[in-house]
């Protein structure tokens, strides 16, 4: 036998090797899509987010009480290049679900689309998708309230008389722009109210803490602004140190968690904040997953189903023309009740 011939019995040997070891990881993942062990993914914005790691404690409680696996999935920055890579691994392993909190709404459209037609259900949370690339959005709560009661806060804690700036997460963050939208409309719509109180500057902190603190230090350097939204957990944490360190006289509201937040809404660097159960985010999605995957929702409105100790939650008009599950009302924070909160979440 020649050389050449020997090296092509060879490549042959290996190419059916690895195509029998493509077939046999196919079949095995192939399994997690049945009923046997399913595996329930959930794509943090990043990592390194506390907040992110509040919300998938949830997710891991619903899977654990459902039976099925949790993975926790994210970037190290929020950007959605890097989440595309994931959704990419996450086909290619054959989870039964995708939830993600999203780091651009149209981005991930290409591969969330991947996902579906492979059969994995998919469903965003915290920050949407658009309507196409999902079954449904988990919404933390009405993005209306949000914005509109931010700017109220900070109009009644310069006590109608100071300029606004906002310290937000990332440019394409999809929810932070739709509460950032509703800020804007609360300050248009009400012109007398707010003719004191303008809108000065949005920066953005990426959710990145270093950005965050020299993003509020350039808006500090602004004498007008007297007051800092930040609807961010990081945001509101690094504000919060920076307007500390400088004993500055500058307000701070915002979306917080309480256990960061604690030291600055007692020392009256935030006055109050709001925020809603982190963990009951991520548990809702686990939930929400399961009903997909069993065939009880397809996730269009008025689906119904039995959210585990949530109880019975209904899928809902969303508004951009897909449906969302909502958790509910967001709760205000302040001096009067942070410290039964901080140990909480
Ligand atoms: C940050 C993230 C997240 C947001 C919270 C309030 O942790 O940007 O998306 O929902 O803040």
């Amino acid at each position: 036998m020649n050389i050449k011939k020997i090296f092509s019995i060879c490549i042959s040997a290996v190419l059916s090797v690895s195509l029998l070891a493509g077939c046999g990881s196919k079949a095995d993942s192939d399994s997690s899509k049945g009923d046997s062990n399913p595996t329930y993914a959930f794509v943090a914005k990043d990592v390194q987010n506390p907040y992110m790691k509040k919300v998938y404690e949830g997710f891991e409680k619903a899977c654990k009480e459902i039976g099925v696996t949790p993975l926790y999935k994210g970037p190290e920055a929020a950007t959605p290049e890097k989440q595309i890579e994931i959704i990419n691994q996450l086909i290619a392993q054959n989870v039964s679900g995708i939830a993600i909190a999203a780091n651009d709404a149209d981005a991930l459209q290409p591969a969330l689309k991947e996902a579906m037609n492979a059969g994995i259900k998919v469903i965003s949370l915290d920050s949407a998708v658009n309507f196409q690339s999902r079954q449904t959005h988990i919404q933390q709560a009405d993005p209306e309230k949000i914005g509109r009661g931010l700017i109220q806060a900070a109009y009644e804690m310069v006590k109608g008389e100071g300029g606004i700036a906002i310290l937000s997460a990332t440019a394409q963050a999809t929810n932070q722009n739709l509460w950032i939208e509703w800020m804007q409309k609360e300050l248009k719509e009400n012109p007398d109210k707010y003719g004191k109180t303008p809108l000065i500057k949005i920066a953005y902190g990426d959710d990145d803490p270093t950005k965050s603190t020299s993003e509020t230090q350039a808006l500090l350097t602004n004498s007008d602004v007297k007051v800092i939204i930040a609807p961010t957990t990081v945001g509101m944490l690094a504000a919060g140190k920076v307007l500390q360190d400088k004993k500055s006289n500058v307000l701070l509201t915002g979306l917080g968690l309480p256990s960061e937040m604690a030291p600055f809404i007692e020392d009256g660097t935030c006055p109050w904040m709001y925020l809603w159960n982190p963990v009951d985010i991520g548990y809702l999605a686990g939930f929400t997953m399961d009903s997909l995957k069993k065939g009880e929702i397809s996730g269009v409105k008025g689906d119904t189903f039995k959210a585990g100790t949530l109880g019975e939650k209904t899928v809902t008009e969303a508004a951009d023309k897909g449906t969302e599950v909502m958790l509910g009302d967001p709760f205000k924070f302040d001096k009067t009740n942070i410290s039964e909160w901080k140990t909480v979440y």
